[in-house]
């Protein structure tokens, strides 16, 4: 909700805005405050310099940057307050620099803690290292600031890669210090159950785990082969909320519904619609990911994992999903066929519905509100007391909040931080390329929003789903920060400034001559621009793809042939132990060229051969090695003479009920 307490100085809000671009050009401020007024002189920072507040938390967490005293005295030059009676909207602080000492004042907890990140700002970024014992000189000047926004959100996807709890905590505290105030923690999904469960330990047994042995969930994405996985103690979720806390971010967990729970269905086969299932394209792997709505035992259960999650994150809102749900099954049920019968349903997202209303009162027990991704409402019968989370492009975010819901706006298109950020780089690309600038650009008025649809704007949230992260990590333990730095500070400011003030030219300057730095200092490892081209050039020298995969179309493999498919084509089942995909070309690759072999997506690691080598031949009768497939792909230099290419499945499955054949990228040196 936009904060509602206006301020007196409205009237002065034209003087207030030119001197906040001009003053957050110089200081470099980000996000950029409300008004800044430059004063006459300066206060020198030097080693005994003495920091004091009265609120011990904040106590704390200042204890880590300066030298925090316990008491108040005629030393004490830095003092951080709390003070209700200040006229601010909500979160709002200001801060009051004088060449006898520094005075920040927040309207609450959150303002005070803003404060504290905008006093950081006008530090030397060497203040990130912690326990700064410089010498600087800060110049007069009195900060008067609140966000536009109260929901300023990030959200992390544990379930499609474990992350670990510190890295979490990392996640969290950079996040604090772009005064972004929510995580929007994805506990589950398919791919993963990450929270322990006490009435329910074989929720983590099975579902926290996949690959290996006998598992009931197949490896996917990464690790192939390998259990992989992991999941968080009820107290590590405990520490996590209050840490978080320490920072003003409040963590909102989901557990995703009813679609997305293949791995809670590893444990509880029981909770799908009791339905026939063919599964010969997927090698027998039953993929079923949705819980059937008309058992009402599955209502029990989903009592018992809510009473436990409401007892870890004291959150006012819980998010249940309500994404993606793939109702096929639903159809097929004689229950839930009879229910949609019953209730005069004329749409099966109105079962969705019906079943999420059923969470919500679950949660409602536990005097918590539902928030939901957008999809939920598209039966209409959803309660309108739900938050919804607009995720998909163009006008849906609109279109929620016009019916009058309290809306996130997270367009993919703009704030989904797991898309590539140029075409050649890691990341998803189904809402395309997301720059920073990209990012920055958003204006709801662009999007579809009338005035009205815009009062039910909450707030924004970038989004960083994970199914590539387990994977790049290996080449880039950093990819976490590369993916979201710096489109967290165009996210940042976003939520932060009123649109009819933000310039990107302007934020572009101070993100670039102030904000790296701090990054720098913060040992975040940011994206510094484009990265740049491989050498050599491609070539595509005249050649036939073949298989034994059946395939969609058998036309496809023609345009494989002509290197004229990108993204690849399509074989109408998984792969099986044995399976061949072969190149051959009409003349012998040119000595020295570097060979990319990919099965399955390009952007991701999904519809790939597990496991497999990759041989060449001269004359397409006796091959050599040249390498194993690794997350589906593999490289080789052309050594030899090279006519023959065939790549060879050595594992049965791969998760999904298709494989995807790539062309090969051959690249020579200039
Ligand atoms: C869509 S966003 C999804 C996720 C994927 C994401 C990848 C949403 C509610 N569903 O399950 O991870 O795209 O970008």
């Amino acid at each position: 909700m936009k904060s509602s307490r206006r301020l007196p100085i409205t009237i002065v809000a034209l003087f207030v805005a030119c001197s906040s671009l001009w003053a957050g050009n110089t200081l470099g401020l980000l996000p950029a405050p409300r008004s800044v007024e430059i004063r006459q002189g300066q206060f020198d920072f030097c080693a005994d310099v003495n920091v004091y507040t009265h609120d011990d938390t904040l106590a704390d967490y200042l204890s880590d940057y300066f030298v925090v005293q316990r008491w108040i005295d005629y030393s004490t030059s830095i003092l951080v307050g709390i003070n209700p009676s200040l006229d601010l909207p909500a979160e709002g602080y200001v801060v009051d620099v004088k060449p006898e000492g520094i005075m920040v004042s927040g309207v609450d907890y959150g303002g005070a803690f803003n404060g504290v990140q905008t006093l950081l700002q006008l530090f030397p970024p060497e203040v990130y290292g912690g326990n700064f014992r410089g010498e600087c000189t800060i110049p007069c000047l009195r900060i008067t600031d609140w966000p536009e926004y109260s929901y300023r959100a990030m959200h992390l996807d544990v379930a499609r890669s474990f992350v670990p709890f510190e890295q979490m905590l990392r996640y969290v505290d950079n996040l604090s210090r772009h005064k972004i105030n929510t995580l929007h923690l994805h506990l589950v999904d398919d791919e993963g159950w990450r929270v322990e469960i006490l009435s329910h330990p074989e929720l983590t047994e099975v579902g926290a785990w996949r690959g290996g042995e006998g598992a009931p969930l197949h490896s996917v994405y990464s690790h192939w082969g390998e259990r992989y996985g992991g999941y968080y103690t009820q107290d590590q979720l405990r520490t996590l909320v209050e840490y978080a806390e320490v920072r003003n971010i409040e963590v909102i967990p989901e557990i995703d519904l009813p679609g997305h729970s293949l791995a809670i269905a590893k444990a509880h086969p029981e909770i799908l619609c009791p339905v026939e299932k063919d599964l010969t394209l997927t090698a027998g792997y039953d993929t079923s990911n949705v819980w059937c709505v008309s058992r009402e035992e599955n209502y029990t259960l989903l009592d018992d994992i809510f009473r436990e999650i409401c007892q870890i994150f004291p959150s006012e809102y819980i998010h249940i999903g309500g994404d993606e749900v793939a109702m096929g099954s639903w159809r097929k049920c004689p229950h839930c066929s009879a229910l949609y019968e019953r209730e005069g349903y004329t749409d099966y997202h109105q079962v969705e519905g019906y079943f999420l209303n059923r969470v919500v009162e679950i949660i409602g027990r536990y005097g918590r509100k539902p928030a939901v991704w957008n999809e939920a409402i598209n039966g209409g019968n959803l309660t309108l007391t739900a938050r919804v989370h607009g995720w998909e492009a163009g006008k849906i975010a609109a279109q929620s909040a016009e019916k009058g819901f309290q809306t996130v706006v997270m367009s993919g298109p703009f704030f989904y931080f797991d898309m590539r950020q140029s075409d050649d780089e890691p990341g998803h690309n189904w809402a395309g390329v997301v720059t920073t600038q990209k990012c920055y650009s958003y204006r709801l008025a662009e999007q579809g929003f009338s005035e009205r649809a815009k009062e039910n704007v909450v707030g924004f949230s970038g989004a960083f789903w994970t199914e590539l992260l387990s994977v790049h990590e290996e080449q880039n333990p950093h990819y976490i920060d590369y993916q979201l730095y710096p489109r967290v500070c165009a996210l940042a400011e976003i939520c932060w400034m009123p649109e009819s003030e933000r310039r990107w030219s302007d934020f572009e300057k101070r993100l670039v001559n102030h904000h790296f730095a701090r990054l720098e200092a913060m040992n975040i490892h940011y994206r510094k621009g484009k990265p740049a081209e491989p050498d050599g050039k491609i070539i595509t020298p005249k050649m036939c793809c073949t298989t034994s995969l059946p395939m969609r179309r058998e036309s496809d493999l023609d345009k494989i042939s002509r290197y004229a498919n990108s993204y690849g084509v399509r074989a109408a089942r998984t792969c099986r132990s044995g399976d061949i995909i072969a190149y051959e070309f009409d003349e012998r690759l040119p000595e020295g060229a570097l060979v990319e072999i990919v099965t399955g997506y390009r952007h991701v690691t999904r519809g790939l051969f597990p496991s497999g080598t990759v041989e060449v031949s001269a004359d397409g009768i006796d091959f050599l090695p040249v390498g194993s497939l690794h997350n589906g792909r593999a490289n080789f230099v052309v050594d030899g003479v090279v006519n023959y290419i065939r790549i060879s499945c050595t594992t049965t499955g791969n998760g999904d009920p298709y494989v995807f054949i790539q062309q090969p990228i051959i690249r020579v040196l200039d």
